[in-house]
């Protein structure tokens, strides 16, 4: 008998244990609250065994949706026992926020499109029909929400306002931009004592997981310091916007917000349901803004600062995003490809690390800068294979699905050597894994 089935059922197993009832956490101990585009690749994987949890765990995070149409990236535990986190967000500050969830001021990449188009995917169209005319005009005011709020001078992409809006947290252009510009002079003044280790008395993360497979105490700080500017201005888009606190154009978000746009048209045809003109016009404006991020020197897409319109040139798992975007040219997506290819970049034997070898921030261990995660390994199998490069999209789940034959279904995993690291028994991993395995190995 083949080893599938029982992989599956291990990957099966894990997101039962992280089920909550309404939603499923990423991991206990270290996230114990829902995260947007978590959930998101976890319906992916748990439509294949129940399509009604899937469905839930989507509707749960319509439950945390702003009254201005924004999805949250996280919805809280209620347990007083989270107080802490409560109040790390307070996001009762804004008026548009629910009364009777608490949530963070922030989104994350729009992945609820995808979502549930593949929970569609799964069921007989009249079924599908009545999935749709569900979940559609909570996605529709999520996107009206992106382009009123976060493109406010109609040029086609939209503006992330911190580090984790992108999932990508210390990606090397949000650590070197805020170091730059916004570290505050108390977080220097640690720096420069060498007292930044303090900090690491007051975090939780560094308890559960090396300190090493975390970011740096110093971008922990920036990372805090940046949502606590947030929270004052009360997540305010034009108090924000005002004091110009870090606004950027992200890369991978404008993608999968690209794609997500496409799947949300589809569905909308599919149940007749009207989309906006003005709307039509601002999703086909993205597609034309994308090739601004292109840079001809390097070959390749960056992200950018919202106002100085400056591309942000830290090469990373972002330049890979275009293919699952879906719009840019056959002789750009080969380009990327050739990246995908070479060792001394994206090609080590793991593969997709997050940062190339050959960048100066290349850390094997830490986080988002050099490991490989599963869920962006789905995007661009997705890309690649909507590109034609099927035999390199079959590579990359195959290796992938090396890393978890153990059953150990790990946060990340280092790419030169393919140890699990991170939380054990993460969500996305297993969801990812689960969905693979039954798709391309039917
Ligand atoms: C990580 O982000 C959270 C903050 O949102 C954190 O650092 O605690 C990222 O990997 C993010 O992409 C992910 O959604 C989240 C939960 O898995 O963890």
């Amino acid at each position: 008998m083949s080893e599938t089935p029982s992989l599956a059922a291990q990957a099966k197993a894990v997101l039962q244990k992280n089920d909550q009832g309404l939603y499923t956490i990423p991991a206990h101990h270290l996230y114990p609250h829902q995260w947007l585009w978590d959930s998101c690749f976890i319906a992916i994987g748990q439509r294949h065994y129940d399509i009604d949890r899937a469905k839930m765990e989507l509707l749960s995070l319509i439950r945390g949706q702003w009254s201005n149409g924004m999805i949250p990236h996280m919805i809280f535990n209620p347990d007083t026992s989270y107080r802490r986190d409560h109040n790390l967000w307070r996001s009762w500050v804004s008026p548009f926020a629910p009364d009777d969830v608490i949530t963070s001021g922030i989104t994350q990449p729009p992945m609820m499109a995808e979502a549930i188009y593949r929970i569609g995917e799964k069921q007989a169209l009249p079924e599908r029909r009545s999935w749709y005319k569900l979940a559609l005009p909570s996605l529709l005011a999520y996107h009206e929400w992106l382009y009123r709020e976060r493109d406010p001078h109609q040029e086609g992409l939209v503006l992330q306002i911190h580090p984790w809006e992108t999932g990508l947290d210390n990606n090397p252009a949000w650590i070197s931009e805020l170091h730059e510009h916004l570290l505050p002079w108390w977080i220097r003044v640690l720096q420069r004592t060498r007292l930044e280790g303090l900090a690491g008395l007051l975090r939780r993360d560094t308890k559960v997981v090396p300190a090493d497979q975390r970011y740096t105490n110093i971008d922990a700080m920036a990372i805090f310091d940046a949502q606590r500017r947030l929270r004052r201005k009360e997540y305010n888009i034009d108090k924000i916007l005002d004091h110009s606190l870090f606004t950027f154009e992200d890369l991978a978000f404008n993608c999968i917000l690209i794609r997500a746009n496409d799947l949300l048209l589809d569905m909308a045809k599919t149940i007749r349901a009207e989309v906006p003109a003005d709307l039509i016009k601002r999703m086909k404006k993205t597609r034309a803004a994308l090739e601004e991020l292109w840079e001809p020197y390097t070959e390749s897409y960056y992200p950018r600062d919202f106002v100085t319109h400056k591309l942000i040139k830290e090469p990373s798992i972002e330049g890979m995003m275009p293919l699952y975007a879906g719009s840019i040219s056959k002789e750009r997506a080969a380009i990327i490809v050739k990246n995908l290819e070479n060792a001394h970049m994206f090609g080590p034997p793991h593969p997709v690390p997050s940062v190339p070898l050959n960048s100066p921030w290349f850390d094997a261990n830490r986080y988002w800068q050099g490991p490989t995660w599963f869920n962006t390994n789905w995007l661009i199998a997705d890309g690649l294979k909507r590109y034609g490069y099927k035999d390199h999209a079959e590579a990359l789940i195959e290796s992938s699905l090396e890393l978890v034959q153990n059953g150990k279904f790990h946060e990340y995993y280092n790419p030169l050597t393919g140890e699990p690291l991170g939380a054990p028994d993460f969500s996305w991993t297993a969801a990812v894994a689960l969905d693979w395995l039954i798709t391309t190995k039917a």
